[in-house]
């Protein structure tokens, strides 16, 4: 097989990658090693920045988000009891689009499978070779048929665990990473949102979330353990220990219900550098994490993709290698100031107990400047709603 650019990894980053490529009339072949259906169960994201709700509008993928998306004009602290609304539109004139992540993958697959392009699901043992080359190829197993693929350029999307990274020399790349001593045990619930608005909250058992994904379907999160297991939580214990840190009001008002989805995910911060090797470019979490709790790990994947698909529209455009040689530094510059952003607010909302009596008046003092800073919840509200490119 021939194409233009392989795209390894059909999540967000790799379809919205491919949508970009497409509408510009280039060739590119998607290798997922999971199927679409598993692709399509993972629970992830749940809200977008302006720039991911323009990047699916402009690709023609936002109709159904505008339809069932919901705007979100700020979001709730609540700090040991205290609360504290940060508007949005009153400090920077944004808002945001609570839209979940399953929705964005299912509104890029149909818009791929509509357009004819390549996706091979269920792609086994996918390998990357001679991406220091001009010439670079992909192998894999489908059905236990020994596959190739030749092309210009390949794009890693493959997520966190993906063989793009991992096929670099490891003196080629250098890595940052901060593990958290926690993580998040999250449940999906056919209930209505406890709130109109997220609800972020720091209590002195931990820190909890409330979120949703539609006005009859809730996401919730707790802060748990680094070790805990997922079995070991039966819905009523989440749904008394989310209540436990919530303030009264909320916790009377909030409906409860079976879990439809119930699961843990460990929070990293994490940043490869470069992100470039040869014909080889990585994207999304393969690039980097983040914690998330400044929901920027699917609106990062999104703008990884915009800069690489124009830098690549570029080159076949133009001939030009100018963008595809400036992709890493330039999306760099935006991954570090995310990353930034979500270590801060991580560090505010979650308990640390190795930080000690210092670090939580110092976690008080952070909250209380917000609270009373227009300067700072400016600082937030952008950083939430998304840095420009
Ligand atoms: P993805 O991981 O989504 O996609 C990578 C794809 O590559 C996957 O489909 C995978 O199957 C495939 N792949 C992997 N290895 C491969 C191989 N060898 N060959 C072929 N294909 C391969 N972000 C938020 O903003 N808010 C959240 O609440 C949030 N919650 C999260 C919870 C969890 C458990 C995780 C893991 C992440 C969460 N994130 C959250 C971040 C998440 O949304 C990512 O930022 C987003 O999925 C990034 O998209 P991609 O870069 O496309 O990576
Ligand atoms: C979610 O709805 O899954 C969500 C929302 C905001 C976050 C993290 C997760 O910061």
């Amino acid at each position: 097989m021939r194409t233009q650019v392989a795209i390894i990894g059909a999540g967000p980053a790799g379809l919205m990658l491919g949508r970009l490529l497409e509408q510009a009339g280039i060739d590119s072949v998607i290798l997922e090693r999971k199927s679409a259906e598993y692709v399509l169960s993972r629970i992830r994201a749940g809200v977008l920045e302006q720039g991911s709700v323009d990047m699916l509008r402009n690709a023609g993928v936002g109709a159904r988000m505008d339809v069932e998306g919901i705007p979100h004009q700020g979001i709730e602290l609540s700090y040991d009891g205290k609360n504290q609304r940060i508007d949005f539109m009153e400090r920077i004139g944004q808002q945001v689009m609570v839209y979940g992540q399953t929705e964005v993958t299912h509104d890029l697959m149909d818009v791929r499978n509509a357009s004819g392009a390549v996706t091979i699901y269920e792609a086994e043992d996918v390998a990357l070779h001679d991406f220091d080359s001009p010439h670079p190829r992909v192998t894999w197993r489908k059905d236990g048929v020994a596959q190739e693929l030749t092309c210009d350029f390949i794009a890693g999307c493959d997520g966190y665990h993906g063989v793009s990274r991992a096929s670099v020399p490891a003196q080629a790349v250098k890595t940052f990473e901060r593990v958290y001593p926690f993580g998040w045990l999250g449940v999906l619930v056919d209930q209505p949102p406890v709130s109109d608005e997220l609800i972020y909250a720091h209590h002195e058992r931990g820190f909890a979330l409330c979120s949703m994904r539609s006005h009859t379907r809730s996401r919730y999160y707790v802060q748990v353990g680094a070790d805990e297991k997922v079995e070991n939580w039966s819905d009523e214990r989440f749904w008394d220990e989310l209540r436990s840190r919530l303030n009264p009001d909320t916790a009377e008002a909030m409906k409860i219900g079976a879990s439809i989805e119930k699961s843990i995910a460990p929070l990293r911060s994490f940043v490869a550098e470069p992100l470039r090797f040869g014909s080889l470019f990585l994207a999304g979490d393969a690039a980097h994490i983040v914690p998330p709790t400044g929901a920027k790990g699917l609106n990062l994947a999104m703008s990884d993709v915009k800069a690489l698909g124009a830098a690549m529209i570029e080159y076949y455009g133009e001939r030009s290698p100018a963008a595809i040689d400036d992709y890493s530094n330039k999306v760099l510059q935006r991954i570090w100031k995310a990353e930034r952003f979500s270590w801060w607010m991580t560090s505010m909302m979650h308990v640390f107990p190795e930080s000690g009596t210092f670090g939580l008046r110092i976690q008080q003092a952070e909250f209380n400047y917000l609270a009373g800073s227009v300067a700072a919840q400016q600082s937030l509200s952008e950083n939430y709603c998304g840095l420009p490119d």
